[in-house]
């Protein structure tokens, strides 16, 4: 790992530009605002690029308007002299926009816990066994002897509670424990951040998160439960993809699944499947055979079509890995091996 030379990298540098996956969760921008505030605390010229949305539910963080589109940087920055810190993205593709930066800056540093990551960077940090990104930069914060204050740790804490869906995907244990009186004794809050990132939402997305229970199908047999909204279900009550956030969760909640699966469409005839997964099921295979990738108990991959036969699909394939996983990963071994760290 290269932690070391990040640390250098840190130091000699001047101008950062931080970046991460695009449909971007509490990690990838908890990754992001605590970096900045890294660089910030210690004077450097430091920009955050995204170019969708930020969720409303993580407004609270703070330099949350620091964050930029592509646009309104390209003139100002000197790409040459300037180091690209690319956080919890398992490879470039899924930056969207600034990816076309990538190739005008000095360094690439690829600081990730997805297990398909593809080392895009000139140096890579990358543990995939850790609970979430910014528990990397964690690391990195403590071997550049940078003080936590509140800010970074509000961002570190914020990546730590969503990737571990709240304490919930991940024990807590002697490693972590530490971690968080460290980041709450610098002013973080565990209440606080779990209200915004789990609970936090407006009338829209609850309206949508019933919908989404009406559709609810769950298999007793092969044990997975599949949600869906339609562009219809969107319009009808007024939501945006943003509210959608979360409501994969519920076909998980169901005694005895395994695996949850929500298809979403997000334009004519183009969807969104996510998937998650409890117990010892690894769904990264399933990812990996429709060409999309993420973690072993969180994933997901696009597929084009008319929904009944997406959702057919996608159920037929759960069905199938759920009943004899060994046989749907040697039957399809070559096309899932060929997508690893291709599209996640
Ligand atoms: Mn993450």
């Amino acid at each position: 790992m290269d932690s070391q030379e990040i640390v250098q990298t840190i130091i000699k540098n001047e101008h950062f530009i931080i970046s991460s996956h695009q449909n971007i969760d509490g990690d990838g921008l908890g990754s992001m605002i605590a970096l900045y505030a890294i660089l910030f605390n210690q004077s450097k010229n430091v920009v955050m690029l995204y170019d969708e949305t930020v969720p409303y539910f993580y407004h609270y963080l703070p330099f949350i308007e620091q964050i930029k589109p592509v646009s309104s940087i390209t003139n100002q920055v000197n790409f040459k002299n300037a180091v690209f810190f690319v956080v919890d993205c398992s490879n470039p593709q899924r930056l969207g926009l600034p990816q076309q930066l990538l190739e005008k800056c000095k360094t690439v540093i690829n600081i990730d816990h997805h297990p398909d990551n593809s080392s895009f960077g000139d140096l890579n940090y990358v543990v995939p066994n850790y609970p979430s990104t910014t528990i990397l930069i964690y690391q990195l914060v403590k071997e550049l002897g940078e003080k936590i204050d509140r800010n970074i740790a509000t961002g570190l804490l914020t990546g730590l509670i969503t990737d571990t869906g709240g304490f919930q995907y991940t024990e807590l244990n002697s490693t972590l424990l530490p971690i968080i009186e460290e980041l709450t004794a610098a002013g973080a809050s565990v209440a606080s951040i779990m209200r915004y990132v789990f609970k936090y939402r407006r009338q829209e997305a609850l309206k949508l998160l019933g919908v989404a229970l009406n559709h609810l199908y769950y298999d007793p047999h092969a044990n997975f439960g599949v949600i869906y909204h339609l562009q219809d279900d969107f319009r009808a009550c007024g939501a945006t993809e943003e509210d959608a956030e979360g409501i994969v969760d519920y076909g998980l909640y169901i005694p005895g699944s395994e695996i949850s699966v929500f298809i979403r469409e997000v334009d004519r005839d183009n969807f969104k499947i996510s998937l998650r997964s409890q117990g010892q099921r690894n769904i990264l295979p399933l990812a990996h055979f429709f060409e999309g990738g993420g973690h072993h108990k969180a994933a997901g991959f696009k597929l084009k079509g008319n929904f009944l036969s997406v959702r057919q699909t996608v159920t037929d394939c759960i069905r199938q890995y759920l009943i004899s996983p060994e046989e749907f990963e040697n039957t399809n071994s070559s096309k899932i091996r060929a997508n690893v760290g291709r599209n996640s």
